[in-house]
């Protein structure tokens, strides 16, 4: 009967870790791409930089994040814990911009 439990919660955690996905944003030409996305609570999205200058990564939506400087090459990721919609913009280019719906 142990050995059932822990087959079961091992079951359980799976499940848990497999619903919550990363998705990738890129940023190439001074633009995100894609320019906007759905995507469920407890996702991630983490945020390419493939050009060639510094973006700055700025989310504002029910929950705010400011992930600051990105160089080429680099990448940060922020994850959704509240539904909503979020308008994400680079601090730096005012015209890069990209809508996130979180369900
Ligand atoms: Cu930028």
């Amino acid at each position: 009967m142990r050995f059932v439990a822990i087959i079961i919660a091992a079951q359980l955690a799976f499940v848990a870790a497999a619903s919550a996905d990363e998705i990738t944003v890129g940023q190439a030409g001074k633009a995100f791409n894609p320019g906007d996305l759905q995507v469920k609570v407890g996702d991630s999205v983490k945020f390419n930089n493939d050009d060639t200058v510094t973006h700055a990564v700025l989310v504002k939506g029910p929950h705010e994040s400011n992930l600051g400087q990105i160089k080429p090459g680099d990448a940060k990721a922020v994850s959704f814990d509240q539904t909503g919609t979020y308008d994400v913009k680079c601090a730096i280019h005012p015209k890069m911009k990209l809508t996130i719906t979180v369900q």
